[in-house]
């Protein structure tokens, strides 16, 4: 029985080593743009880096920051982001988040969108988002 847990933590320990929790969507109309908010956590020893995320729902998927430049804000495209072992990153309002350009249909609330996250070792990770204001 022991030795079951094990592994079965071994397993789970490896296939989770990186989350997204609680990501939402901000509701915008088709053509328009909107961005995706999330949590990233990494339960694991080593860092690892995401470079992509994909969706169906919109044109452009780019990852975001928002930069304060002589006290406006400005939105700059990231490359990648490196995430630390045991590391939790905030895309929230006003920081990291990924911008959806021109949207191919309508976001409403309530809605769930699919979305890919690509990372250099965990590889693609999937998980959906509610359209939400917050
Ligand atoms: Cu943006």
């Amino acid at each position: 029985m022991i030795f079951l847990l094990s592994i079965l933590t071994i397993l789970n320990y490896n296939s989770n080593s990186i989350e997204i929790n609680n990501a939402w969507v901000r509701p915008a109309g088709k053509g328009m743009n909107s961005a995706l908010y999330f949590e990233l956590k990494n339960s694991s020893a080593n860092s690892d880096e995401l470079f992509k995320v994909s969706s169906n729902a919109a044109e452009l998927v780019q990852l975001h920051k928002t930069v304060n430049k002589n006290g406006l804000m400005e939105m700059k495209e990231i490359k990648s982001l490196k995430i630390n072992g045991n590391q939790t990153i905030k895309f929230a309002p006003g920081g990291y988040h990924v911008m959806l350009i021109k949207l191919k249909k309508d976001l409403k609330t309530g809605n769930k969108i699919g979305f890919k996250f690509y990372f250099k070792k965990a590889g693609i990770i999937k998980a959906d988002a509610v359209v939400k204001s917050y």
